[in-house]
């Protein structure tokens, strides 16, 4: 009698096999149309990545990341009187450890300043109170694409991603936002270095420029990232695996009928 009913309990202390996370990289006005370093169809991006979220409401959690730049941050054109959209320049820089550090940076133009509109979120993109939000790029002299931080290992600037998602267990992370050939690009590498399973959907993401894109596509498929063309080939992959785990049982958030 005892082992039919002790088979279907997972033990407290026992981690679930698989636990995914959806991370949202940096889908901010500024990186829209109308925005300083718009990036071609990210509204199509948007609304692919809205229907993950509806579909795996109740069972997926959610971390968001914001570009979060001072105004004279190191990699806007403008603090070194560059061209926007040329590079790499060499700089060295003085952190604030009072060290210097060469570094190799694209000039962009000035993008997501701290606490502006350019900055803010998408007004399309689905937001909830209980989404994880990660600032990164905070720093004058570091930059940050990764959601976890700079390409240093998190050397100048580490966020709290990375104890976030061990403190859920998480094991997987399903990959989405913008723009796919920088801090898609960065912060999927980090999270393969990190120990995670990466998942990216095409559909979700989009790049600034095609080649870099081509590039980093071909790079992260390598390194063994799995790719799905769409959220409804991701869906019918693993819908089987996400529903019928009991570990997902995560709070409802968004007030399905
Ligand atoms: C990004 C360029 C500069 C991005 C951020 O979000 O991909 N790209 N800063
Ligand atoms: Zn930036």
């Amino acid at each position: 009698m005892g082992a039919k009913h002790t088979s279907q309990i997972m033990p407290a202390n026992e981690a679930p096999a698989k636990k995914f996370i959806i991370g949202i990289i940096d889908v901010q006005n500024d990186f829209c149309t109308g925005g300083p370093l718009a990036v071609s169809e990210a509204e199509h991006a948007i609304a692919a990545i809205n229907k993950l979220r509806y579909i795996y409401d109740e069972h997926i959690q959610t971390f968001i990341t914001q570009d979060w730049h001072n105004a004279k941050h190191m990699s806007f054109a403008e603090t070194f009187k560059l061209e926007p959209h040329t590079g790499p320049h060499k700089h060295r820089l003085l952190m604030e450890d009072e060290t210097y550090v060469d570094v190799e940076q694209m000039a962009w133009p000035k993008h997501c300043l701290e606490n502006t509109y350019g900055a803010q979120l998408h007004r399309d993109l689905v937001v909830i109170k209980q989404d994880k939000f990660i600032k990164k790029g905070t720093k004058k002299n570091v930059e940050s694409y990764s959601g976890f931080g700079d390409a240093d290992q998190g050397k100048y600037e580490k966020t709290e991603l990375y104890s976030w998602l061990q403190l859920l267990q998480i094991t997987d992370i399903i990959l989405t936002g913008i723009a796919t050939d920088y801090c898609v690009y960065y912060t999927a590498l980090d999270a393969l270095r990190l120990g995670f399973s990466v998942h990216l959907i095409i559909d979700c993401t989009r790049g600034v420029a095609k080649d870099t894109t081509a590039k980093a596509l071909k790079d992260m498929k390598e390194k063994g990232i799995v790719f799905y063309n769409t959220v409804d080939e991701f869906h019918q992959t693993n819908k089987q695996l996400i529903f019928d785990n009991s570990y997902t049982n995560y709070i409802p958030y968004l007030n399905k009928k």
